[in-house]
């Protein structure tokens, strides 16, 4: 099965704790602290892998944890990484990290970085001081960066064949590479997106062979522009014709349609460079067919040309390859690239909110991360944590909320009461 949008969840590991522990050693009456720090959550990482043609694999599994990092030791020993997770997708990958593009997979063996493991605890022996000889502080691991990623695969090909179902694009694909599409004498054989290499003359190039298209396609008919998108990173488009008188229809108008809805999808296709090619010409109505197909398109080159027989192929091929080396006026890339523009909103420290049941919440990523990493269990560790928020100017704003001594007041999971030293 071809699967070609999956989205995913990515957790990075959570970061080991830090230790608490104190040197004992004979005749040492009192030892220092030796607790080591908490190791490193894992990381994700994306890589390009040539293997892979489809995304089917992450589609059954929608939720990756990297490994946690684990607990610091005492003896000033710190707690082993989080092993990285490296997950391998196809080349041409698109990655959206929480719905901005984020990048864009085409090299074999391309590693990108995307959620970060935490870090770790430190022990108490990262907290002593001059003053403070002998801490009983040691903080907990960070918790990992999480993000919601969609994988978006645009196949990389040079070349894309459209044109109308049945015209013979899976038979083109199989007459010049070593691709094996299904071809039928049906509309609508190709359901998924094909590619083949093709060598002419020495010369390589990756032609992609989709669906085909019908007359509003931008509304949703037929299989719909769903796949046009793996055509958008080509340079050249072969628009294929079935010149033989196939259900009734003039050629010339089952061209108009074709370019009329690629139009529709995007600018950009149609100033691709277009190579028209009229198929079927070893069926016998075809000549009548090409003769006022001419007529109406005087100006253009058009190949004549059987993809069942291989007639006229070498001359299309030609073609190809020459516009392949041809500029266009834009870049392919570029109309990929349409790079959501990143916000960076300012961010105080904190906010103070009253919720429905009179408690006051406080929410900032610094206060969470410094509420999710101290071990409340620790006086010490809670001194450091109130004295920490004091200096942020939490006290004030609350009491400037109109807390009173007394009061709940809650930041992420941890709950407590608001004391007014006075
Ligand atoms: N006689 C003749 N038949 C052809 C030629 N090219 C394709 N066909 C036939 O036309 C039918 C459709 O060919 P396909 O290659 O499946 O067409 P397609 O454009 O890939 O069609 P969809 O996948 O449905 O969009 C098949 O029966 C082919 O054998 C040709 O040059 N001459
Ligand atoms: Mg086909």
């Amino acid at each position: 099965m071809f699967i070609d949008k999956v989205s995913i969840f990515l957790a990075g590991g959570r970061g080991g704790d830090g230790c608490i522990s104190f040197r004992r050693e004979k005749y040492v009456p009192y030892g220092g602290p030796n607790g080591g720090n908490g190791g490193k959550g894992g990381d994700i990482y994306f890589e390009g892998d040539l293997h892979k043609t489809t995304l089917l694999d992450l589609s059954y599994k929608p939720k990756f944890n990297a490994p946690n990092g684990k607990q610091g030791l005492s003896s000033n020993k710190f707690g082993g990484y989080g092993k990285d997770l490296i997950i391998k997708i196809p080349l041409g990958t698109l990655i959206f990290k929480n719905d901005e593009l984020f990048a864009d997979i085409k090299i074999v063996g391309e590693r990108i970085l995307v959620v970060k493991g935490g870090r770790g605890g430190r022990g108490n022996a990262s907290f002593k001081t001059g003053k403070h000889t002998a801490p009983r502080i040691a903080e907990k691991g960070e918790p990992g960066e999480t993000a919601e990623v969609n994988l978006e695969l645009r196949l990389i090909a040079d070349v894309g064949f459209v044109g109308l179902p049945n015209a013979g694009k899976s038979t083109l694909l199989s007459q010049i590479s070593a691709a094996k599409p299904k071809i039928a004498d049906y509309p609508f054989t190709t359901l998924t997106p094909s590619l083949g290499v093709v060598n002419y003359n020495g010369k390589h190039f990756v032609a992609a062979d989709i669906p085909g298209i019908i007359e509003g396609a931008h509304e949703g008919k037929g299989l719909g522009f769903e796949f046009l998108r793996h055509i958008r990173r080509t340079k050249v488009l072969v628009h294929l014709i079935d010149v033989s008188g196939f259900d009734d229809k003039d050629p010339y108008e089952n061209y108009k349609v074709i370019n009329n809805e690629l139009k529709k999808y995007s600018k950009h296709l149609t100033k691709k460079h277009i190579v028209i090619a009229l198929n079927k010409v070893d069926l016998s109505e075809a000549q009548k067919h090409i003769k006022k197909f001419k007529k109406h398109l005087k100006t253009k080159k058009l190949f004549e040309v059987s993809a069942a027989t291989g007639e006229g192929i070498g001359a299309l091929l030609e073609e190809t390859a020459k516009m392949l080396e041809k500029p266009i006026p834009f870049n392919p890339e570029e109309e990929i690239e349409i790079i959501p523009i990143k916000k960076y909103v300012y961010e105080p420290e904190f906010k103070v909110n009253i919720d429905k049941n009179g408690i006051f919440v406080v929410t900032g990523t610094k206060v969470e991360k410094l509420t999710e990493m101290t071990k409340f269990g620790e006086n010490e560790a809670l001194r450091r944590y109130q004295n920490i928020l004091k200096k942020m100017g939490l006290e004030i704003e609350l009491e400037k909320m109109g807390a009173k001594h007394g009061d709940a007041v809650r930041i992420a999971d941890f709950k407590f009461t608001f004391e007014k030293a006075s």
